[in-house]
């Protein structure tokens, strides 16, 4: 048994979590020494803030009101800035890909799903390739920084190496894993799911503040010069994830604190599963779809939704910004059955979002882009935000783009627009692409 005396069985005995110590006579000096470990990995002050946030009751709905929201401006002069900073060395991309993928049903890491409607080319190929497209266009390197959890980081790094990491040269990818955090039953208690662990969570997006800083990505991407971070969900094909237009406006723009700044589409109805931009305090914040009332997202101003600027959780970082931010983001808490020795439980999650780190800014800048261009995620395994409708968005994307480039398509081709093609209709080499793309036939170009 684990010594009465020592701290460990101290810190367990006083918060009366001795339950998860049940079967450790049956337990083998392995798992024994797998449990002792896993126990001593808890942070017991973050664990009574769990449980003193269970006993609250829900936090009471914020007063927040509407955030004014700048167009994408697409004109050459952002353009010519933005591609000058990325000449420069001064861009890194930041992905976020340590969520589980439950609601896909996709048992592999999220980033390994094959997203594109002709190629199947997976989440993570399309980011890379961007990156690549972006390195050959400006003659630079763009460091990738990638987010992983426990549970799918060795499985993300085997990915990108088996598959030559899509271009990219290794060292200049850097995968960081976020931490795990207790998750608990309804009354507060650790969930044993086999008799020598407990169940834990990834800490939420948010880890990202913590991750960087602890891994050293930060310190690493100050020695190679980076300033900005275009932060991009893994779930999203059609996230710009190189945007000079969009790097030109976070780092010009007068009014606000050019720390960071923010993506946003027109919501499709009031019950879209979008966060929403707003001020809570004066401050530019988001509020997660979960949090809204019915009334605040219905409330409607001049016959629009007033919390209608839908978060598709892109951002654009200032490096020092996230350097400098000290303090921890809030919990979230979030009901979840997990599955437990004992058969499946109520639990509760506890997670950090990573948007909660705009109203750390002094004043931050939303930028309302096309949804049809950069909004097509992949979330669910059937109906809304599946495979399905986002290789339709994807498909009507590419097909859109390459007849603005002036590539005429034939009633009935398909055709799948690679990241390794532009990453814009203006940008475009039109001498490579077939010209007609001739109907019957299936073309990535
Ligand atoms: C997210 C936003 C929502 C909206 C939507 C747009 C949150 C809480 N909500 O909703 O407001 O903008 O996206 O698509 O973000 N992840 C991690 N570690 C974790 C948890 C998640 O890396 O511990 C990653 C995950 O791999 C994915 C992303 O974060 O790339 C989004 O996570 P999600 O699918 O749980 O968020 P969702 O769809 O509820």
């Amino acid at each position: 048994m684990i010594d009465k005396q020592s701290n460990l069985y101290k810190q367990l005995q006083e918060r009366d979590q001795l339950h998860v110590l049940k079967f450790w006579d049956e337990l083998s000096a392995i798992e024994q020494d797998e449990l002792t470990r896993q126990l001593e990995s808890i942070d017991f002050s973050l664990l009574d803030e769990f449980v003193n946030m269970l006993q609250q009751s829900n936090e009471m709905s914020q007063e927040i009101e509407a955030c004014e929201v700048h167009k994408r401006c697409e004109c050459n002069h952002h353009q010519e800035v933005g591609e000058a900073m990325i000449r420069k060395g001064e861009l890194g991309v930041l992905t976020v890909a340590g969520g589980d993928g439950t609601r896909l049903g996709w048992s592999g890491p999220k980033g390994t799903y094959p997203a594109t409607p002709l190629s199947g080319k997976s989440l993570f190929q399309l980011i890379a390739e961007q990156i690549v497209y972006a390195q050959e266009r400006y003659g630079v390197t763009i460091p990738w920084y990638i987010m992983t959890s426990v549970s799918n980081s060795e499985l993300t790094k085997s990915f990108l190496l088996d598959n030559n990491c899509f271009g990219l040269d290794r060292a200049d990818i850097f995968v960081f894993e976020q931490k795990q955090v207790p998750t608990l039953d309804e009354h507060g208690n650790l969930i044993l799911n086999t008799k020598s662990s407990f169940v834990t969570n990834p800490d939420g997006h948010g880890g990202i503040i913590s991750g960087l800083q602890q891994s050293g990505a930060l310190a690493e991407m100050e020695g190679r010069g980076i300033q900005y971070l275009s932060y991009v969900q893994v779930d999203n094909p059609l996230a710009r994830v190189v945007d000079p237009i969009f790097l030109a406006m976070h780092a010009m723009d007068d009014d606000s604190s050019n720390e960071v700044s923010s993506k946003c589409v027109p919501k499709t109805n009031s019950e879209e599963r979008v966060g929403v931009f707003c001020k809570k305090d004066g401050r530019v914040s988001i509020q997660e779809y979960s949090d809204l009332t019915d009334e605040q997202a219905s409330e409607t101003t001049e016959g629009e939704l007033t919390f209608g600027a839908g978060s598709i959780a892109i951002h654009m970082f200032s490096r020092a910004f996230l350097d400098q931010i000290a303090s921890s983001l809030p919990w979230h808490k979030a009901r979840k059955k997990v599955a437990a020795l004992e058969g499946e439980c109520n639990a509760i999650k506890f997670e950090t979002f990573v948007f909660d780190v705009l109203p750390m800014a002094a004043d931050s800048l939303v930028v309302q882009v096309k949804r049809e261009d950069e909004f097509a995620p992949i979330k669910n395994a059937n109906g809304d935000d599946s495979p399905a409708t986002s290789q339709a968005l994807q498909a009507s994307r590419s097909r859109r783009w390459l007849i603005e480039a002036g590539i005429d398509i034939e009633d009935g081709a398909e055709v799948e627009l690679s990241p390794l093609s532009g990453a814009s209709p203006r940008e475009i080499n039109v001498s490579e692409i077939p010209n007609p793309i001739k109907s019957g036939q299936q073309h990535v170009v």
